[in-house]
């Protein structure tokens, strides 16, 4: 199994067009300021901050003519050279953590990762299933189709970043957290058989059992597991500081064993944590909790 590698690149992608409400932009700040680096160079990694991806400030409101999808261009823009840099950055056997901004950045995260894997496994920890398409989906909003597009379903422009690459297989993807679906994603979350934790089995077997079942799904027959941690997976009470917050959740403290319970499986090659709004956060909060979710993840022990 791949192990967890040593030198970290910190990517920051500054960008919330893929989003109705603004401020994710302020995201990946919010998780510096929050003490991010100092906190992985405490357990031993030799840490590089690669700085933040440029993302130019959007005109008007640009909806693609012959579709609803919002910023199309621009997002496929900012994606293309996310996937380059995280490409370039497993090149150099360093391992990308990137820092959001709104979901649709796993599009670009995802299609660099996946120029190196044949098979890779996805834990897609969010209240949402985030596999609209533009047919299904109810508001244009591109972060609500990144996990589709990861699989390969959506328009060309999306589908196509990264040019020529393997996919996400739908029998190596766990969702957990799930909790607000709209009627085609769970039509195409049935038709696909992506596994689904929704706030039911989290609640009736528990944290510890849905990741250690998520775990297996991820890394049965693949050969990397990418981590995408849109922290209104969490409940708001704890991470109220999100762009889209959906009430009952999986509390901070679940979250970090749920981390935990990944990071001992020695099988993380990548990941990224996003829509974290600091214009909806008070005292930084949800950045804080972000950096404790991504230490749990890079291992860090209590004792
Ligand atoms: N996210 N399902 C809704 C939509 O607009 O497609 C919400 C998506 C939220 C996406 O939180 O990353
Ligand atoms: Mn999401
Ligand atoms: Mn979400
Ligand atoms: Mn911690």
């Amino acid at each position: 199994n791949p192990r967890i590698r040593k030198n970290v690149s910190i990517i920051g992608v500054p960008m919330d067009l893929g989003a109705d409400r603004r401020g994710v932009d302020m995201g990946p700040s919010a998780i510096r300021c929050a003490g991010l680096e100092p906190r992985l160079e405490q357990l031993g990694y030799a840490v590089r901050d690669e700085g933040d991806l440029i993302v130019r400030r959007a005109k008007a409101y640009s909806a693609v003519p012959e579709s609803n999808l919002k910023y199309l261009y621009e997002i496929v823009r900012v994606n293309e050279e996310l996937a380059d840099t995280v490409s370039d950055l497993i090149v150099g056997g360093r391992f990308p953590l990137v820092l959001g901004g709104d979901h649709s950045i796993a599009i670009g995260t995802l299609a660099g990762v996946l120029r190196h894997k044949e098979s890779l496994g996805v834990i897609w920890y969010d209240s949402h299933g985030d596999v609209n398409t533009a047919d299904t989906s109810p508001s244009g909003n591109i972060h609500g189709m990144a996990l589709a597009v990861a699989m390969g379903y959506g328009h060309p422009a999306l589908t196509g970043i990264g040019g020529e690459r393997p996919k996400v297989k739908p029998e190596h993807v766990a969702i957990v957290g799930a909790r607000s679906l709209d009627p085609g994603e769970r039509d195409f979350l049935k038709a696909k058989g992506v596994t689904v934790f929704t706030m039911h089995e989290v609640d009736r077997i528990g944290i510890s059992r849905v990741m250690e079942q998520a775990l297996e799904v991820a890394t049965r027959g693949t050969d990397g597991v990418h981590v995408s941690f849109d922290l209104d997976g969490v409940d708001p009470k704890d991470a109220p500081g999100v762009g889209t917050p959906v009430l009952a959740g999986i509390s901070l403290r679940e979250s970090l064993l749920a981390m935990e319970i990944v990071s001992d499986a020695n099988v993380v090659t990548s990941a990224e944590f996003v829509e974290v709004n600091p214009t909806l956060d008070s005292q930084n909060q949800t950045a804080r909790a972000a950096v404790e979710l991504i230490t749990s993840l890079m291992g860090e022990k209590i004792l």
